[in-house]
């Protein structure tokens, strides 16, 4: 009461608020007006952001965190009156004419698609000091995640718009999601590296911001451990980004310029890129309003799994389990075995990748109705069986992939699943945890998302026609990896098979420890032989022809160790460093017509 006069309108509000949600602990040590008095209005700062930035204010929060708490300590299975079973959906494989048929497809629709990347997770698994974008997605060239999706972006613009015949101006928009985590770090990257060639228009950062611990069951709102006039906030997860988009009015925006498409995507899967076009071919000719990708997933590796859920009174959703309820869920639901995998050595339900192609026009008609609210969780970590306290403050979360659990029956939710070589391999476990998974479990780790570009891009140029050696075991960093030729490409060299196929020609071979680099869109490579390195930069109009045998002494991959801290971070998580001993490098910056034959 006697710090009433301090405060403004809105913020008596507030308090009023707050009062009347049984929150007056907030309140009980205020010093007397006169002192302190920054720090109260402050404390109200942060009450007013926490209160904006929550569908339905700090009210709806408190509420629905008392309705899942007591969910929680009852133990009630959020599946209850659910069976699991597995879900159909569109395999595809790679290469082969459907494929083919879904990549051309999705070229012709991705300039109507506007990207979000999620990337307001700091990475705890990972323990890398910077942030998770800024790390290099392959050493060969160094380039970091987030310039890799950039160019990728830009160059699917380019093919899509080349099929417009010159019709088409558009700049597929790029939203990413920070936090306080990874806000500045992620500008400051962006705006140091002249935002990787795309217009600073084209990208926009959304700034997730946390939400409110909680202490107990009451959901009593937990003060911040070094100061009295604030109260504690954690990440409230990836399903933030809906709220986001709805609230920052990009999603009209989009659909009055004619977009179409809305493709979400996560901070450290160098291969997602490769998936892209036919993922959306996909969702474009099967009219999906909702489809995410998948890969096979081992048991109990730690990605969700889409699962078929039926409900007792016949509702059924497709929908993504996550890995930690996966297993019970099945246990309790006549899978004596729980997760396990199958005669093919895979799980039956697919890998849940977290890339989400979302129909905008339905997308928009949804968040109309929710605001963007998406169904959270709370995992609280109880000090005994009683689950009256709590370990440490807890709070409510909530997943981008669980937008469809709202939806009606009849909306057209599918999935696409990839091969996890071509689709999948994100960077997120730390050299230690890494070493620890099972033999034949994936690592997520540095090291493994490293090569399996390089088999990726292997693999593809395989099925082109081109001869590749077979690669080679070798442990880094505790993980017996296998190494193929460190071949990688510009995005604007090909996005897709069909353009890869066109680019390669006659009888071409790479031995196991080449390494091949193109930095050009107009590069052909015809009965190249490379037994070494070589490296190919070349301009937009330069036309360029490799042909012949190219051998020199080449790089090579050599061991260092993680806990070596005279190497920098991002090198020492992968085990190796590239020794650039001897190339062909071979530079075009003029245009014309240019064969190089050894
Ligand atoms: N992220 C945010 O932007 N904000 C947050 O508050 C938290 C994260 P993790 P997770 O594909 O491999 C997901 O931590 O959450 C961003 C799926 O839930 O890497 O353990 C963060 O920056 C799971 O079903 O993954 O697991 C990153 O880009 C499975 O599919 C992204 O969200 C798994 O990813 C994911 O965060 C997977």
């Amino acid at each position: 009461q006697k710090n009433l006069n301090i405060l403004s309108p809105d913020q008596i509000q507030l308090a009023k608020m707050l009062l009347e949600m049984g929150q007056s602990h907030l309140f009980n040590h205020w010093s007397e007006p006169g002192q302190h008095d920054e720090e109260k209005r402050s404390f109200f700062d942060q009450v007013s952001k926490l209160n904006a930035s929550y569908p339905g204010g700090l009210a709806s929060y408190i509420q629905n965190a008392r309705r899942l708490l007591a969910d929680s300590k009852e133990g009630k299975n959020p599946f209850d009156g659910f069976t699991p079973s597995v879900p159909s959906g569109e395999v595809l494989t790679f290469g082969d004419e459907n494929f083919v048929k879904f990549e051309e497809a999705g070229i012709e629709e991705v300039r109507n698609a506007a990207f979000v990347l999620v990337a307001g997770g700091l990475g705890e698994r990972l323990g890398y000091n910077g942030i998770k974008v800024a790390l290099p997605s392959e050493t060969t060239t160094g380039t970091c995640f987030l310039q890799h999706y950039i160019e990728c972006i830009l160059a699917l613009q380019e093919a899509s718009c080349r099929l417009a015949q010159g019709q088409c101006e558009r700049q597929i928009p790029l939203v990413i999601m920070t936090s306080d985590d990874t806000h500045a770090r992620t500008l400051e990257l962006l705006e140091s590296n002249a935002y990787f060639g795309m217009k600073p228009t084209q990208v926009k950062l959304l700034k997730q911001e946390k939400v409110a611990c909680l202490d107990d069951n009451e959901a009593t709102l937990a003060m911040d451990p070094v100061s009295k006039y604030r109260i504690q906030t954690k990440p409230h997860g990836h399903g933030d980004v809906h709220s986001l988009l709805y609230s920052s009015g990009l999603l009209n925006t989009w659909h009055d310029a004619g977009l179409k498409w809305v493709l979400f995507f996560q901070d450290t899967n160098g291969l997602l890129f490769k998936a892209i076009p036919a993922a959306l071919g996909v969702s474009s000719t099967r009219e999906y309003h909702v489809n995410s990708l998948a890969v096979p997933r081992k048991a109990k590796e730690a990605i969700g799994g889409i699962t078929k859920l039926t409900h007792a009174d016949g509702r059924t959703m497709v929908i993504n389990v996550e890995y930690n309820q996966l297993d019970p869920l099945l246990r309790a639901t006549g899978y004596a075995d729980g997760d396990v995998n199958s005669e093919t050595g895979y799980s039956p339900f697919p890998g849940n990748i977290n890339q989400l192609i979302l129909n905008l026009g339905p997308y928009i008609e949804e968040l109309t109705r929710t605001h963007g609210a998406i169904p959270e969780f709370v995992n609280p970590k109880y000090k005994d069986s009683s689950k009256t306290s709590f370990k440490s403050s807890t709070r409510l979360e909530c997943m981008m992939q669980d937008y469809p659990k709202s939806l009606s029956p009849s909306a057209r939710v599918g999935f696409t699943v990839m091969d996890a070589w071509l689709a999948y391999a994100p960077v997120k476990n730390n050299p230690e945890d890494a070493a620890k998974v099972p033999k034949g479990n994936p690592y997520h780790s540095a090291t493994s998302g490293e090569m399996a570009i390089y088999r990726a891009n292997s693999l593809i140029l395989r099925k082109a026609g081109v001869e590749i050696a077979d690669p080679v075991k070798a442990t880094f960093n505790g993980q017996e990896v296998e190494v193929w030729p460190c071949v990688t490409w510009k995005p604007k060299w090909a996005m897709t098979f069909a353009e890869v196929r066109s680019k390669v020609g006659g009888s071409c071979s790479v031995s196991q420890s080449s390494t091949m680099v193109i930095k050009g869109r107009n590069v052909f490579v015809e009965d190249l032989s490379l037994d070494g390195a070589l490296v190919v930069n070349s301009i937009e109009d330069a036309e360029v022809k490799v042909v012949g045998p190219v051998h020199n002494k080449g790089w090579f991959l050599e061991q260092v160790d993680h806990k070596d801290t005279s190497i920098p971070e991002e090198i020492r998580i992968r085990g190796f460093k590239i020794n650039k001993v001897e190339q062909l490098e071979l530079n075009y910056t003029e245009p014309g017509k240019f064969t190089y034959k050894s």
